[in-house]
């Protein structure tokens, strides 16, 4: 058969958003030829968003390193030897201070992360305290905490969060070679206790861990068959690490491909924000244009992420500048 054929056009208006994908018509749609898979990209992204403006997220570890997770690609697991310090949770003082930096540089949303593998119940008073803070400064609050109870997320939910970051990381198939010490059901709960405490889901993974094609769409499938799909959904490009299991050059995807599933993304999940996340830094600004226009449509700014780089604020403002896209909310 040839590529794309038996794969249905439609217009972006009259796609519904669908949670019952099939693995043939994900791979149809990956494999259309790449002027039908872009067009078709461009116009679920045109009818959902504006194609002019990006998203601008920037991030903080307010509790770094010593994490007892064994995820094989992160600088911050116990497991290894990557010469991360372990610091205690922030002050709300200085996290407050980072938000106002984050927004004087263009960020509408702040997004707090912990190396924990669950806060406790007495972590949870002093993030509920930072979660109005920087509401006040008139940001969108992210944070990122590992697993959630129910109790827990409605609690966060009560302190006014916007979005819980919890992500699948990579397909089911693969999950088990990059992670053992939770399992990708825990995550998926975890997931759903954050959606009915009302809370937004930021849900994606890693691209270039040494997996396939269909790990890649295995991961899209995964996601876009949740029961709603993710308001936000980050794609990292696996950033290297020294002294993690995973070689982060590894199978990194050639920009075709990179496009390739940003496309298959935008269609699947029309309506949820896609995030050109960490490894930005290994993209041309070519590469990242042709995500913008295969529907990414937002981007982490500021010189580092948790603890590894993203490109310089001046990089990102000089590409946006020549682009021609606005940022702020998408
Ligand atoms: N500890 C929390 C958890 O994992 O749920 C939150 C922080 S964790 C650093 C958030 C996400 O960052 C991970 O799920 C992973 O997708 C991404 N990440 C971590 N290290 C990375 C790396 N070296 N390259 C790309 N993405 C990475
Ligand atoms: C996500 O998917 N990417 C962000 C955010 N969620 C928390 C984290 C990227 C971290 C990259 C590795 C680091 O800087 O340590
Ligand atoms: Fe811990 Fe999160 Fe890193 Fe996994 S990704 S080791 S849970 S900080």
């Amino acid at each position: 058969m040839m590529a794309g054929m038996g794969v249905e056009r439609h217009d972006g208006i009259s796609a519904p958003v669908r949670t019952d994908w099939k693995r043939a018509e994900a791979e149809g749609l990956y494999d259309l030829p790449f002027p039908d898979l872009m067009f078709q990209a461009q116009i679920v992204h045109r009818v959902n968003f504006d194609p002019n403006r990006i998203e601008t997220a920037s991030l903080l570890s307010i509790k770094t390193g010593g994490c007892p997770e064994d995820c094989g690609y992160c600088s911050q697991s116990a497991h290894y030897e990557t010469g991360m310090k372990a610091t205690r949770l922030m002050d709300r003082a200085d996290v407050i201070a980072g938000a106002q930096r984050a927004k004087e540089a263009g960020a509408t949303r702040f997004c707090m992360a912990a190396a924990w593998r669950n806060p406790k119940d007495r972590d949870l008073d002093q993030i509920c305290e930072m979660l109005s803070a920087v509401k006040g400064l008139g940001m969108e609050t992210c944070v990122t905490l590992g697993m959630l109870t129910a109790e827990q997320a409605n609690r966060l939910s009560g302190a006014g969060l916007d979005f819980y970051n919890h992500n699948v990381d990579t397909s089911p198939e693969f999950y088990g070679k990059i992670i053992t010490t939770r399992t990708l059901q825990n995550r998926i709960d975890t997931l759903a206790h954050v959606r009915e405490a009302g809370i937004k889901d930021c849900c994606g993974g890693i691209i270039g861990m040494g997996e396939h094609v269909e790990d890649r769409l295995g991961m899209l499938l995964l996601l876009a068959n949740l029961p709603s799909h993710p308001e936000s959904v980050p794609f990292n490009l696996c950033n290297e690490v020294k002294g993690v299991p995973v070689d982060d050059t590894a199978n990194r995807p050639d920009p075709i491909a990179m496009a390739r599933l940003i496309a298959t993304a935008r269609i699947m999940m029309p309506k949820s924000v896609v995030r050109l996340s960490a490894g930005r830094q290994y993209m041309t600004d070519e590469l990242q244009a042709l995500c913008f226009l295969a529907g990414a449509n937002s981007i982490f700014i500021g010189d580092v992420l948790l603890t590894t780089k993203n490109p310089q604020r001046d990089r990102d403002a000089s590409l946006l500048h020549r682009l021609g896209i606005a940022s702020g909310v998408a």
